[in-house]
């Protein structure tokens, strides 16, 4: 970093950012995932095999997260070591957590609403995700409404993922996302996949068949909102159908008084208990999916540049 730099300005390594120079594809991954969102070095697996598939797909993976005080576009396997050992003692970040995690020079897992505000800074625009966040079981009484929202329908990139968190309210999360203006497409699918099920989710605003159609949209929706994001939404390869136990996780994480930030994270790893890993094992497996998918519509969409 140059004494020119803003202290707050993202570092990108030097093949991110001439990949961006060259419109080349890029795709942006998350760190919440890697510190919060498994247990026992599992979140470290999911994220160097999201780079792995980016990488065979053709485009370029950027990991990113606060480091020491720094928003980096890009880490080393190190790096992300240091994330995953973290857990959740690592910052949880999204968009309004950025400048103090900055300014306190921390170690900030950025969530898919924090990782949005940098690809907006950098110049990003697809990213892969397990699940996107969303309006929370019994919103009206706490208005827990994940902040990824919001920041999606200000950022110009396309996010894949499997839908939002089943532990959340889906078909709120869906009327709040056409309130919001974001696109939501199924691929290859005409509902919203509900994260570890691909079935009985509200229905998607289009459908498409492949990359070439979805990067089309997308490229049409940034004519027509410069600064608005989508979603794609692709149902998991296994689907796990285990609605009982999502709500006697939600349940037993509101009993213990949990609230606010903690709640995903609780309810993820209650989950992970009651399905004795296999929960976690379907996430990983996903996340990587989409981060595939997210890499092959990156692609198609340079391709059309
Ligand atoms: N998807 C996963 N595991 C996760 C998350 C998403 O498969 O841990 C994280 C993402 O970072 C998402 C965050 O942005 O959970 C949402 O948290 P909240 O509901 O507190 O906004
Ligand atoms: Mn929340």
């Amino acid at each position: 970093m140059t004494a020119m730099e803003h202290p707050a300005a993202p570092r990108l390594t030097g093949e991110i950012a001439d990949a961006l120079r060259r419109g080349q594809p890029v795709v942006a991954l998350e760190t919440t995932l890697v510190s919060h969102g498994f247990s026992a070095g599992r979140g470290l697996d999911a994220a160097l095999e999201s780079e792995r598939r980016v990488r065979a797909a053709g485009a370029v993976p950027a990991t990113i997260g606060v480091l020491d005080g720094v928003i980096r576009v890009g880490l080393t396997r190190a790096e992300l070591e240091r994330f995953a050992a973290a857990g959740t003692s690592a910052r949880k970040v999204g968009g309004r957590d950025l400048a103090a995690a900055v300014a306190q020079g921390a170690l900030g897992a950025t969530t898919v609403g924090g990782t949005l505000a940098v690809c907006r800074l950098a110049g990003i625009r697809f990213m892969g995700t397990g699940g996107i966040g969303g309006v929370h079981r019994g919103f009206a009484e706490s208005l827990d409404v994940s902040a990824d929202l919001p920041q999606l329908a200000r950022t110009p990139a396309l996010v894949v993922c499997s839908g939002p968190k089943s532990i959340l309210d889906v078909s709120a999360t869906s009327e709040l996302m056409e309130t919001l203006g974001i696109p939501v497409i199924g691929w290859r699918t005409k509902t919203l996949p509900r994260f570890y099920t691909g079935d009985g989710g509200p229905p998607v605003s289009a459908t498409v068949g492949d990359a070439v159609e979805a990067a089309r949209i997308a490229d049409a929706h940034w004519q027509i909102n410069a600064d608005s994001g989508l979603i794609l939404g692709r149902p998991p390869s296994t689907s796990l159908d285990i609605d009982t136990l999502i709500t006697e996780a939600v349940d037993r994480v509101r009993a213990e008084g949990i609230t606010g930030q903690a709640v995903t994270p609780a309810v993820l790893s209650v989950i992970d208990e009651l399905t004795h890993g296999f929960s976690g094992e379907i996430n990983r497996q996903f996340i990587a999916d989409n981060a595939a998918l997210a890499a092959e519509v990156a692609v198609a969409y340079a391709a059309t540049g």
